[in-house]
């Protein structure tokens, strides 16, 4: 089944958002399999943003995603990774549809709330760069055959 990394992003933790992230993931259908409340390390933040290291923005974004701690996340399911990407709503908040996550409670791209991978492949990058394989939890959950056809 399809794993994707989500994190609730500084501000969304210091808004009290957590919560509000978290249900409308569980209520979309997808499944939690991972999930560990931290600061991220330079090193991590590093990593996890390689691709965008020569991007204007990228110092900013790296002492954002450092400077408070984040609810670090692996979510299973079909489509995980674009229904994740859906929900959340595009990058930046001024462009996201209505009803998404960034919509609903962003204003500016370098603040919105949440991250969620970009491709099945960055997907399981990502998990496997954030949890050790035996923080990963499989289990059985009784709703699937009435979310999964
Ligand atoms: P996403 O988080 O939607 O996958 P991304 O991978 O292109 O977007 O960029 C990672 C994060 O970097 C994004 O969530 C917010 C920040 N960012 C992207 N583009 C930006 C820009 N033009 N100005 C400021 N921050 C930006
Ligand atoms: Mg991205």
């Amino acid at each position: 089944m399809e794993q994707t990394f989500v994190m609730v992003k500084p501000d969304g933790v210091q808004r009290g958002l957590v919560g509000e992230i978290v249900a409308r993931l569980e209520r979309r259908g997808l499944k939690l399999v991972g999930a560990k409340f931290m600061q991220v390390s330079q090193e991590l933040a590093a990593e996890h943003y390689a691709e965008l290291k020569d991007k204007p923005f990228y110092p900013g974004l790296i002492d954002y995603i450092t400077s408070a701690p984040v609810l670090a996340m692996a979510w299973e399911g079909k489509n995980a990774v674009g229904a994740v990407r859906q929900t959340l709503g595009a990058t930046k908040p001024s462009e996201a549809a209505p009803g998404s996550i960034r919509h609903d409670y962003g204003m500016d791209v370098g603040r919105n709330l949440a991250h969620g991978s970009d491709s099945p492949e960055n997907g399981a990058r990502e998990v496997a760069l954030w949890f050790q394989p035996e923080e990963l939890v499989s289990w059985e959950r009784a709703t699937d055959a009435w979310i999964f056809e």
